[in-house]
């Protein structure tokens, strides 16, 4: 019979990564997501999502028989909640997925067990799980181990990340921060620091936070320098010849699913003392709509200097450079900004790391950069950076992929 050491709930961008690295260390993983069509790739040994090294891990694992998927937990020894936690109303933090995949194990729980989240959550959320597992098991009342370990990977390089990058892990007590190293120190090679269950929540939020504040920092630079007629790349370049100066990069806006959304974790519910991150939110936002109106500003230009109307290029709509991922793109916000107000425009729209579009029909980058009038980067993808625009063109460099 397979009897599972580890059930992990939720088989997304982290849960499917971490099971198919605790599986290779010999540990028998029970998956769990709720969609069927997810479960099923899983057990013929294939992935759902785009990560390097991620398939060969996962058609490793579900032969050797160490990783397997359902739609429901079955009873193990440490339980792993990785589920998204979305949005409701007006940015708020969502965790009735958190809370629906504690209680679907709830009944499995016996004394000693491990209960770890990993979503990213509100402060609180791990107090919050413990009390309700209490209320339904108060036999089991400071039996468990209950603890928060937020993941840090970055997309792309996640199965290098999750072994070797240092963990936070805080407990709802010492034994449970004591219990949650010991199951960690045997797949991560990084330093695990131990702390309590609300730093380690914060620590998640802030590290997202931090970065957010810090590119708001670089976009508002980009702001001054467009009026200044400063070329912004080659200011930060300078300033960062200070040993202690590190300004990030400007963009079309910050996008993805974490830097863009986790600041408002704690904006929602510190919403008096946390003016910078908040107002960094709203200057990254603030950037997309400004570029959207940029490519306007400069399509009007040319009209009147030519007499016709410019094609344009919008050249990337992924979320960062090099990667296919559309979620939360600023690029993609301004592309459908740009066309909504300009229905009879020609355009090309670009991106190299997808083959196709819903929404979007997608133009060779090379035959984009050729024919259009205006050429307006959006995302710094190696590709563009070869490209040579001649003299005649606009070129409106939101990016930095020429600088
Ligand atoms: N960006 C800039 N300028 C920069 C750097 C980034 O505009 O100088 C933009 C990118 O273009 C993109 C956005 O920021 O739109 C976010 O990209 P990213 O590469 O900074 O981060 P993500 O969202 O791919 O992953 C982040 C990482 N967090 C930090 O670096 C603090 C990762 O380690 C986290 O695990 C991940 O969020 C997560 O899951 O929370």
């Amino acid at each position: 019979m397979y009897t599972p050491e580890v059930v992990m709930i939720g088989l997304g961008y982290i849960g499917l990564p971490t099971a198919a690295l605790i599986a290779q260390n010999n540990v028998k993983v029970h998956g769990v997501d709720i969609n069927q069509a997810v479960v099923d790739t899983i057990n013929r040994g294939e992935i759902h999502i785009v990560e390097p090294e991620l398939d060969k891990a996962v058609a490793t694992a579900v032969e050797n028989e160490y990783l397997k998927a359902s739609t429901t937990p079955v009873e193990a020894n440490t339980y792993i909640i990785v589920v998204p936690t979305p949005f409701k109303g007006k940015n708020e933090p969502d965790i009735s997925f958190v809370e629906s995949a504690t209680r679907g194990i709830i009944p499995l729980l016996k004394e000693g067990d491990l209960y770890i989240i990993e979503s990213t959550s509100p402060i609180g959320t791990t107090d919050k799980m413990k009390d309700l597992i209490y209320q339904e098991r108060p036999e089991l009342e400071g039996k468990l181990h209950i603890a928060y370990c937020p993941e840090r990977v970055l997309p792309g390089n996640v199965m290098y990340e999750l072994v070797n990058n240092d963990r936070v892990i805080g407990g709802i007590d010492d034994a449970s921060t004591i219990q949650a190293i010991n199951f960690y120190s045997k797949y991560v090679k990084g330093t695990l620091h131990k702390t309590n269950a609300r730093t380690a929540e914060m620590c998640k939020l802030v590290e997202n936070s931090s970065r957010d504040v810090q590119i708001a920092f670089a976009n508002e630079l980009s702001l001054i320098c467009d009026k200044a007629d400063i070329n912004v790349w080659e200011l930060i370049n300078l300033a960062n010849k200070h040993p202690r100066v590190n300004i990030l990069q400007p963009g079309c806006g910050v996008g993805g699913h974490c830097i863009a959304v986790d600041p408002y974790f704690i904006v929602s519910d510190y919403p008096m003392e946390s003016k910078i991150i908040g107002t960094a939110r709203e200057v990254n936002n603030y950037k997309s709509f400004w570029c959207a109106e940029k490519i306007q500003t400069e399509k009007l230009k040319f009209e009147l200097s030519h007499g016709r109307k410019p094609k344009v290029a919008l050249m990337g709509l992924a979320f960062k450079p090099n990667i296919d991922d559309l979620r939360e793109s600023p690029a993609k916000y301004i592309a459908q900004k740009v066309l909504q107000n300009d229905s009879n425009g020609e355009y090309f729209i670009v991106e190299p790391n997808i083959t196709e579009h819903n929404v979007f029909k997608l133009t060779n980058y090379k035959d984009a950069a050729e024919k259009a009038d205006i050429i307006a980067l959006l995302v710094a993808h190696d590709e563009f950076k070869e490209i040579d625009f001649g003299q005649e063109k606009v070129v409106l460099d939101f990016c930095g992929a020429i600088k």
